[in-house]
């Protein structure tokens, strides 16, 4: 049996990979994913030298005929290159890339010195070019490949992209050969069984059109026909979740993933029964202000919904319209949290991106009366923006001059460290940093009411506004061991 290797990037979790998987296993090829290197959200390091022999080793004891490089986002390119050029000086293997940022710039990522991309879906496309590999046939009408030819790179039309993505079958669970690569050393077997949070998405894609996100331009990819929004029936999700259960002898957190948790008529009732049913374990979905429905929560939280993550980004109205192009009023960002408050949902995240090139003190004041409006009991995440290739507010930020495109070019593909740092710590005038902290202060009652007597003249009270600063921050690290017991509490007794 022939083998292909799949690499990950900085995600022991890696759903795409796993799909793949299981594609490749049903076409009849051995596959191994090697998982290089653990999802760090704020400080991710670089491969080292040694991490890159290890692979090596790997690549030489398998001698796999294809090698697939899963290139989800760009802000960890220093390392997916490091690998192509260790890739390019050992072997003689044909490789190919796909993942949504390979996806978008495939001349990119082929400069790097990879054969192939494959965008969009790639679980029918990478057994067409396995097969094409193995039996040395024309690979040149597979659908979504990206090749070589006389130095040139041609763009096949995205194909075999299914509206029913039941079909591509369950993501691999337990990638029994799978090797996982960290801290120069290396695990063999699939880290993801050890894992108390299980991580699944019920759909592909997102109906908005946010100018900081790439998913609206990889929507616009997609073929005719193909709907932006494709929803797995609840069978298959909860198929899944059930053998996530029997895998992971310490699961006790699903983490749904989707961009929008599922709202088809009727998905939501099935949903609720089955996974009462069966799975009956906490959980915790992604929403938007647009979507938020009180009574759908309810249902949810009556099986086991714990947390809702709202991506909310500004207070001011015109930073949301015009520079988001998010199109939700302060109305209904009050009304979604009152509708998640009044469902009584043990945990709110809400996210914000604060302090980026396009917000003046005026925004990042508007931000702090929005969240001093909400009702209290909820967990803010303030960050920056990263301007991320492939996304709209790129244009936006050349054609407005707030950057030249030499200095986007220098941010977009800077090394890790820098891309993560400008994700949390942004530079900027002092009254502007107090606001933003004064925000952050909001979300504990006895901050709150010491900050708001600051409001008048945030510069005059800045020793007391970074003192409750540091106090909140302490505040923060206390409440994430609070959430974490309630949620293994609540977990011990659904099981009852
Ligand atoms: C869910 C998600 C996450 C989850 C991942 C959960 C998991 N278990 O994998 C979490 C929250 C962990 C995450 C983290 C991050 N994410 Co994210 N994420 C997404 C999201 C919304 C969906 C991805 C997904 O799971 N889709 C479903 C699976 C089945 O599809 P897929 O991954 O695309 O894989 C398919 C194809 O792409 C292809 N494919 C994938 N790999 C390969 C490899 C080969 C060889 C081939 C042939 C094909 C192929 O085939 C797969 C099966 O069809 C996308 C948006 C999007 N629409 O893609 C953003 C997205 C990919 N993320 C993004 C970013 C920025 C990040 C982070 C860097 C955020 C951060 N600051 O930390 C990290 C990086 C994580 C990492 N190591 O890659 C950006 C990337 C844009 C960019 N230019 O960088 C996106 C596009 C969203 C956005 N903001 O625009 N993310
Ligand atoms: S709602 Fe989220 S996933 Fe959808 S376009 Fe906006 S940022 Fe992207």
């Amino acid at each position: 049996m022939k083998t292909v290797i799949l690499i990950a990037f900085y995600n022991k979790k890696a759903l795409g990979v796993r799909y793949l998987q299981t594609a490749l296993e049903n076409a009849g090829y051995r596959t191994i994913i090697v998982f290089f290197k653990d999802f760090n959200s704020k400080h991710p390091q670089p491969a080292s030298e040694r991490e890159l022999q290890i692979l090596k080793g790997e690549i030489e004891r398998e001698n796999p005929m294809l090698i697939g490089l899963s290139v989800m986002s760009s802000m960890y390119l220093d390392t997916v290159r490091s690998v192509t050029d260790m890739l390019a000086e050992s072997f003689d293997i044909p490789t190919v890339a796909g993942g949504a940022f390979a996806s978008m710039f495939p001349e990119r990522v082929m400069n790097f010195g990879i054969d192939y991309v494959i965008r969009g879906d790639g679980e029918i496309n990478i057994c067409l070019l396995a097969d094409a590999i193995k039996n040395n046939t024309d690979y040149e009408n597979i659908p979504s490949l990206c090749f070589r030819r006389g130095g040139e790179i041609f763009k096949n039309e995205m194909g075999n992209i299914l509206n029913s993505i039941d079909d591509y079958g369950l993501p691999t669970i337990n990638s029994r050969e799978a090797r996982f690569i960290e801290h120069d050393k290396i695990i063999y077997g699939d880290p993801q069984l050890s894992t108390r949070s299980y991580e699944v998405i019920a759909s592909r894609g997102c109906p908005f059109t946010c100018s900081y996100c790439c998913c609206n331009n990889l929507r616009k990819m997609l073929p005719r026909g193909i709907k932006g929004v494709r929803t797995r029936s609840v069978k298959s999700v909860i198929e899944e979740l059930i053998e996530a259960k029997k895998q992971c002898g310490k699961l006790s957190f699903i983490h749904f993933y989707d961009e929008i948790f599922p709202n088809l008529p009727g998905w939501v009732d099935e949903f609720v029964e089955e996974y009462k049913k069966h799975i009956n374990m906490p959980f915790t979905i992604w929403s938007h202000p647009k979507m938020v429905d009180e009574e759908v929560l309810r249902k949810l939280k009556s099986v086991g919904l714990t947390e809702v993550i709202m991506g909310i980004q500004s207070g001011s109205d015109r930073i949301r319209s015009d520079i988001f192009h998010r199109y939700e009023t302060r109305d209904d960002i009050i009304n979604s949290v009152n509708a998640i408050k009044d469902a009584k949902i043990f945990w709110c995240s809400f996210d914000f991106m604060l302090m980026h090139p396009f917000e003046e003190t005026a925004d990042l004041k508007d931000t702090y009366y929005l969240v001093k409006d909400f009702r209290s009991g909820f967990e803010l995440q303030l960050h920056g923006l990263n301007f991320l290739p492939g996304t709209d507010i790129c244009d936006m930020a050349v054609n407005s001059g707030k950057l030249t495109s030499d200095e986007l070019e220098k941010i977009m593909y800077a090394p890790m460290n820098e891309q993560f740092d400008a994700y949390w710590h942004q530079n900027n005038s002092e009254e502007n940093d107090l606001w933003y902290k004064m925000t952050f202060c909001l979300q504990f009652t006895c901050t709150k009411r010491a900050v708001t007597r600051c409001e008048a003249d945030p510069v005059k009270h800045a020793k007391k506004i970074n003192r409750l600063y540091s106090f909140a921050k302490r505040l923060e690290h206390a409440r994430y061991f609070y959430k974490k017991g309630r949620i293994m509490l609540t977990n011990l007794l659904m099981r009852k």
